[in-house]
């Protein structure tokens, strides 16, 4: 059996519009369906993603830091990185309260971008925990960029690239809405071409979306070798228990 890969979104776990402020209830039900899932061995090998949510983007957007334009300074890169770990630590502790085995995997420690903007993760010990019995817990983060300093790092290319080392059998992106919506706010059971939801989305397939948002998480999603969902945070033990709640998008 290979990894499942669950991220939780930052806007689930946080309180978006109010600066390092976390969503303690919905962080607390989050670990309680981890746990539930864990304990009731529905998921043996699971690594978890979390984004910024109010920690990181907060910071990120004062320093004019995104996933592009970097800085060079110092000071910038510890604001994010720092209110990053904070976060973590917080989800970290919510899980150990519930004997969830996390461990930490800090990304800024880890990789790097080449100047072409391609992401260099390793995922040793990442497979390392796993093997060992611990779940990795990775963040969204500020990474070392060539020419730019450090950039942003989302949540969301943490886990296509865990995906890919890890051959991870399933993935899962809880956001706060059910799935992806049509024009209709109804939930599309399946993606399997981006045509599928490109009227819902907004965009063809030439837009240049990369950096947020629902139509660059489809795209993304689709180029992956496993079945990834798309549901709320009432979803979470229903995905770890095998189900396919919200939107599933399978591109190959
Ligand atoms: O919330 C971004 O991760 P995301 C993390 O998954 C930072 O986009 C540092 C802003």
């Amino acid at each position: 059996m290979n990894p499942t890969i669950l991220k939780l979104g930052g806007s689930v776990i946080t309180e978006k519009d109010r600066a390092e402020t976390l969503d303690g209830a919905a962080l607390d039900a989050a670990a309680d369906a981890v746990a539930e899932a864990m304990e009731g061995g529905d998921v043996s090998e699971l690594v978890l993603v979390h984004g910024g949510g109010s920690f990181g983007h907060h910071h990120a957007s004062e320093a004019g830091v995104t996933t592009t334009d970097g800085s060079g300074d110092a000071a910038d890169a510890i604001a994010i990185h720092g209110a990053m770990k904070t976060l973590n630590q917080f989800v970290l502790s919510r899980l150990h309260e519930r004997g969830v085995p996390a461990l930490p995997v800090h990304p800024l420690s880890a990789g790097a971008r080449d100047a072409d903007g391609d992401l260099d993760l390793p995922m040793n010990q990442a497979a390392t925990m796993l093997n060992e019995g611990f779940v990795p817990v990775l963040h969204g983060d500020v990474i070392a960029t060539a020419g730019e300093g450090v950039t942003v790092l989302s949540g969301d290319e943490i886990v296509t690239t865990a995906a890919e080392h890890l051959s991870a059998d399933r993935v899962g992106l809880c956001s706060t809405v059910p799935g992806v919506l049509d024009g209709n706010d109804e939930v599309i059971p399946e993606i399997t071409a981006f045509e599928d939801a490109a009227d819902a989305l907004g965009g063809s397939d030439a837009d240049a979306d990369v950096t947020g948002g629902m139509a660059a998480k489809v795209r993304q999603l689709l180029d992956l070798g496993a079945p990834a969902s798309v549901f709320g945070p009432e979803s979470i033990g229903a995905f770890l228990a095998g189900e396919q709640p919200g939107t599933t998008i399978r591109g190959r």
